[in-house]
């Protein structure tokens, strides 16, 4: 792959690929140059406007002022409706066998190949400017430049969806964004209007506990899995189809904050996981994902206890296994936030020759919205012709016109058949790679209603309950009960528990507790209020069969990866007179890891090493905080130890890194500053090289088994049994 230096400060060199390098051609780059007009004229004066004399009024011939002006007062553009507030990259992916036995689509056929992608990923409900630790569904949308056209594969970071339909979509946004009357409560699903409407679908309920769990609050965007949650079809060659969900698997395991760090996150680093995202990119740390599928053969649709075209069921990994098929490493940052991440135009519909659609509802229902939501929000037609937006290969068609056209179509025709110009732009053979829609046979009547194969709302939702190791699930608890506490109507919070205790009764005791209310009893069929004005009520009612499978351990976060510290943020806390030999080695060495650490002192500046060395902080405990870190380290020296003992911020970092369960390790020297904690527990009298205090809290003599001894509980991410007997909640 070809490598260009970035002009970037700091910055390592730039991966390219055949996408990146046919946007250079849309870079400005200022430096060096003159500034002009939009028009080329050349600007003398960018200080003053043109007066009546010095002190005189602003004259209307001032067309320098006027176009600057008029270009700023029109630089915003509508935010998305949703999934507003987003970060992307560039990259690539590469399939790792030829997979043509079940689809053509060419980029998975050639490992050879190597296709440029662009990834956005985003929060749903909050504005552009909110909160990246909001507890939401992440989008994780992934646009492939294939040679054959774009594939865009829109997913979230959660493999089911709230509603089964379309229809009810603008009702679920409306529902969960701020209320109306005073635009309250900004990127929170935390308020009456959402619960209101999740408490009357329970289709909703197996999604409620997905988005109520650890996976809403991930550690990093880099550290997420990615789901294209409906059922597509895979086509080959010779027109066979499959059913297939598409799986993106982090190889940097998921793992994912607490709820109390995530709102602390959200004052200290509002900008947290986009700052992740673009930190690790800079650092070469390139995250990495492959792309999994579940393959299903059409003859098996009927064969599992859901139905297929159900957005709010997942297929068991158990029932059908993740086949790992590529890998995608997002490797280069984009140059301009608004050109690239701002404008990118994603679209369930963009699909190649060998990707098809299901019937699934919802997904038919999201191939009107994408193209709809882009007209007006990047005003026009010809949002296509937007760099980010181009394939890499040629576009020609008989489309023309509309607002901003940037294509200059030569010749006289723009329609066929034509015979003035040889009827080009000619249509392409299926055989030759022409995109013809897969053959299903469809044989109905025109009805508006649902199936019957829809209505079992609970068995998938206790699944993943039941999946959720005893940390999980008690941050569930404690999420819904959160939400539901900041609920005003009584009756809303009733009647979310009575959907609750179709899933697990001892999730709807708990949660019933934590709301001193009392569990009402609404019957099964008498749940769901979403029928049409003529439905017939039992028509409608949900079932709760209680599913064949007990447990998916791939739905619990608890077995992921934890096998490395790979850009892990370690702070290392020090002051004046710091043992620089007990810092630097664990320094050098959590680096060599893959670790990032941060030196926090006091102040900014210098501070000096008892061997009389200058160290550089990187923060200050002003500008820091235990929230934006993953572990820390106290290393020795006697003044520095005495400093930090007696600095409330240095002992409050520790106190909040031990509440949010994370690795603590200090240096036999700085055992003081941990007996300043409230979690320092009684040194033996007896204690080794390395003695592990508690859970994730350990102190050492030989700063090389110290070492060793942190970097594994680095890698173990939280040690959530700290909550245990939750005392202290994370
Ligand atoms: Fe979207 N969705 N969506 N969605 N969606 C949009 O398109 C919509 C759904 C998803 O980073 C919008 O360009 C409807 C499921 C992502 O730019 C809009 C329905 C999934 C993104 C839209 C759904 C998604 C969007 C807003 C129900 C996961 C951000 C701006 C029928 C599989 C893409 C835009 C980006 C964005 C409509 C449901 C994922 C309005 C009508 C299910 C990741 O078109």
């Amino acid at each position: 792959m070809a490598k260009k230096t970035s002009d970037k400060k700091n910055a390592l060199p730039q991966q390219e690929n055949d996408k990146t390098k046919k946007l250079e051609s849309f870079i400005a780059d200022a430096s060096g140059e003159l500034m002009t007009t939009n028009h080329g004229l050349k600007i003398n004066d960018d200080q003053n406007s043109l007066k009546a004399g010095e002190r005189g009024a602003t004259l209307l011939e001032d067309f320098i002022l006027r176009e600057k002006i008029t270009h700023f007062d029109h630089e915003r553009i509508p935010e998305r409706i949703v999934h507003a507030r987003g970060s992307a990259a560039h990259g690539v992916f590469k399939v790792y066998e030829d997979m043509s036995e079940l689809t053509r689509a060419a980029f998975l056929c050639d490992p050879g190949a190597e296709t440029p992608v662009f990834v956005r990923f985003s929060t749903v409900a909050g504005s552009r400017g909110s909160s990246d630790l909001a507890r939401d569904v992440r989008g994780f949308a992934v646009k492939f430049y294939t040679q054959e056209g774009n594939f865009d594969l829109v997913g979230n970071n959660m493999p089911v969806f709230f509603i089964q339909d379309a229809l009810k979509f603008p009702d679920l946004i409306h529902a969960v964004k701020p209320e109306p009357d005073n635009e309250m409560p900004q990127a929170a699903s935390a308020h009456d209007t959402f619960w209101d409407f999740i408490s009357q679908m329970p289709e909703s309920a197996h999604m409620v506990m997905w988005a109520m769990s650890d996976r809403a609050l991930p550690r990093s965007y880099r550290m997420m899995e990615g789901f294209g949650v409906h059922t597509f079809r895979f086509v080959n060659a010779k027109g066979e189809a499959n059913f297939v969900k598409f799986h993106w698997k982090p190889l940097l395991g998921v793992h994912a904050v607490a709820w109390d760090e995530a709102q602390t996150i959200s004052g200290k680093d509002p900008d947290f996981h986009r700052r992740d995202l673009w930190d690790a990119i800079e650092a070469g740390a390139f995250p990495e994902w492959e792309l999994g599928v579940q393959v299903v053969p059409e003859a098996d649709e009927f064969k599992f206890e859901f139905d297929l075209l159900d957005p709010t069921k997942l297929i068991p990994e158990e029932l059908v296994p993740v086949q790992r098929i590529g890998k995608m490493t997002l490797n280069r940052n984009p140059d301009n936030f608004f050109a690239e991440t701002e404008q990118v135009a994603f679209h369930v519909g963009h699909v190649v020759p060998g990707i098809d659609f299901t019937n699934d509802p919802l997904l038919q229902g999201r191939l009107f919205s994408y193209t709809d939501t882009q007209l007006i929000r990047l005003g026009g037609p010809n949002f296509h012709e937007i760099p980010i937006n181009r394939p890499v290969v040629p576009v020609h068609n008989n489309q023309r016109d509309g607002y901003m056209r940037q294509t200059i179509n030569r010749g006289k025709t723009s329609y066929g058949p034509n015979a003035i110009a040889n009827n080009d732009p000619q249509q392409v053979k299926a055989a030759d790679g022409g995109f013809t829609s897969y053959n299903e046979r469809i044989d109905a009547r025109k009805i508006r209603a649902r199936s019957r194969s829809f209505f079992d709302h609970f068995s998938q939702a206790r699944l993943f309950f039941n999946s959720q190791s005893e940390a999980e699930k008690n941050h569930i608890v404690d999420a819904l009960s959160f939400e539901l506490g900041k609920v005003k109507a009584v009756e809303i919070r009733e009647r979310m528990l009575a959907v609750l205790v179709q899933i697990d009764k001892k999730l709807a005791a708990e949660v019933a507790f934590a709301l001193g209310l009392h569990i009402p009893k609404i019957p099964l069929e008498d749940l769901n209020n979403s029928i049409p004005a003529d439905g017939d009520r039992a028509d409608y009612a949900s079932s709760n069969p209680e599913g064949s499978l007990a447990k998916s351990e791939a739905l619990s976060m608890a077995g992921t990866i934890k096998d490395n510290i790979k850009t892990r943020k370690v702070a290392i806390l020090a002051a004046d007179g710091v043992d620089g030999a007990s810092l630097s080695k664990v320094k050098d060495t959590l680096i060599a890891e893959g670790a990032v650490v941060h030196i926090i002192a006091p102040k900014l500046g210098q501070i000096i090493s008892k061997e009389d060395q200058q160290i550089t902080p990187d923060e200050s405990f002003l500008t820091a905080a235990s929230v934006l870190y993953d572990a820390v380290y106290v290393p020795g020296g006697g003044n520095s130890v005495a400093t930090l003992e007696a600095e409330a911020n240095a002992v409050h970092f520790l106190n909040e890194a031990f509440k949010h369960c994370k690795a603590i390790a200090a240096d036999e020297e700085a055992l003081q500053v941990l007996e300043s904690t409230y979690f320092f527990k009684k040194l033996p009298a007896e204690y080794s090289e390395e003695t592990v205090l508690r859970e994730g809290v350990m102190v050492g003599k030989d700063l090389k088994t110290l070492t060793a001894t942190f970097i594994r509980m680095i890698a173990q991410h939280r040690f959530w049994d700290r909550e245990n007997p939750r005392k202290i909640p994370a």
